[in-house]
């Protein structure tokens, strides 16, 4: 059986009792078995209560987040950094608190287009913190998984690869990447070997389309990353993710520049997006099994 996660956004982006009840019980009955929300503030959302639903419905949990210019932790500005570092550090407790294991995101540098390159010195400012920040989250039992997004996202890890340096750097045992399809179908050579590349290191998988609507109607190459997650004996979670202006997150909808309607009924977009990922992966698994079995010419 698959693992399979979705993005709350697909079902609302509300932090009401009541929004967050709607989007746990469509994540359970249409079969997904994990459900990402985007960072909840606990003054506003009942953390107690949702981890209580969550563990009821039998699902497991992911916390994301972008960090904000205000917080982004490759700045010259030690005030900025520090508030980065305070960011991560409730964000962690927030994945502790709800039930999680994994936090997110875009956590090693601000979220947005930026105007300048990165400079080597707010490279190293970031790896110091967040490795700082690794280090607590092990004893609350986090993975921080970093997010690689396309160049108009963050000017710093645009690529598995620069992710894996960036972890290297940091030392820590708990920091994984975060990859996702859509950011990938932009920046990767190919993205079924960078998929196979960091194998070891992956912590958490984003599936989204080109234009972030329904899977297979734009341009990435599913087949391609299925087999690499196969190949690779992925056994953890793959989140769908889909943005449509149905749905509006003042900030993220913003960062992420949805413009488009990509779809209005978000039960049929997450129904089909969870066969579509369950085919995907079991005919992904069918053909590795093919090419690895000699079942006999000969009769007996
Ligand atoms: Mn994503």
């Amino acid at each position: 059986m698959s693992k399979i996660g979705v993005h709350s956004f697909v079902w609302s982006a509300g932090s009401s009792r009541e929004e967050l009840e709607k989007a746990l019980i469509s994540t359970h009955s249409l079969g997904y078995k994990l459900i990402e929300f985007s960072y909840l503030d606990p003054a506003q959302v009942d953390v107690k209560w949702l981890a209580g639903r969550i563990q009821e419905l039998g699902l497991d949990v992911a916390i994301s987040m972008g960090l904000p210019p205000e917080g982004d932790i490759t700045s010259s500005d030690a005030a900025v950094v520090a508030n980065g570092e305070a960011i991560l550090d409730r964000a962690v407790a927030l994945v502790r608190d709800i039930g999680g294991t994994k936090l997110a995101g875009i956590l090693s540098s601000a979220h947005g287009k930026q105007e300048q390159a990165l400079t080597r010195k707010g490279w190293d400012t970031s790896v110091a913190t967040l490795a700082k920040v690794a280090d607590r989250a092990r004893s609350a039992g986090v993975t921080l998984n970093l997010e690689i997004v396309n160049r108009f996202e963050s000017n710093m890890l645009n690529t598995a690869a620069q992710g894996l340096a960036y972890i290297r750097d940091t030392g820590a045992s708990n920091v994984f990447l975060h990859l996702d399809t859509f950011h990938m179908n932009i920046e990767e050579a190919d993205v079924g070997l960078a998929i196979r590349n960091a194998a070891d290191k992956i912590g958490y998988v984003h599936i989204g389309e080109s234009h972030r609507g329904y899977l297979g109607t734009g341009s990435v190459d599913f087949t391609g990353i299925f087999d690499a997650l196969v190949a690779i004996g992925w056994d953890d979670y793959v989140t769908f993710e889909s943005f449509s202006t149905a749905i509006v997150d003042k900030d993220l909808s913003l960062k992420t520049a949805i413009w488009r309607n990509l779809w209005d009924d978000n039960v049929a977009l997450a129904r089909h997006a969870h066969r579509f990922i369950e085919l995907g992966l079991e005919t992904a698994r069918i053909k590795a099994e093919l090419v690895t079995t000699s079942h006999g010419v000969l009769s007996q």
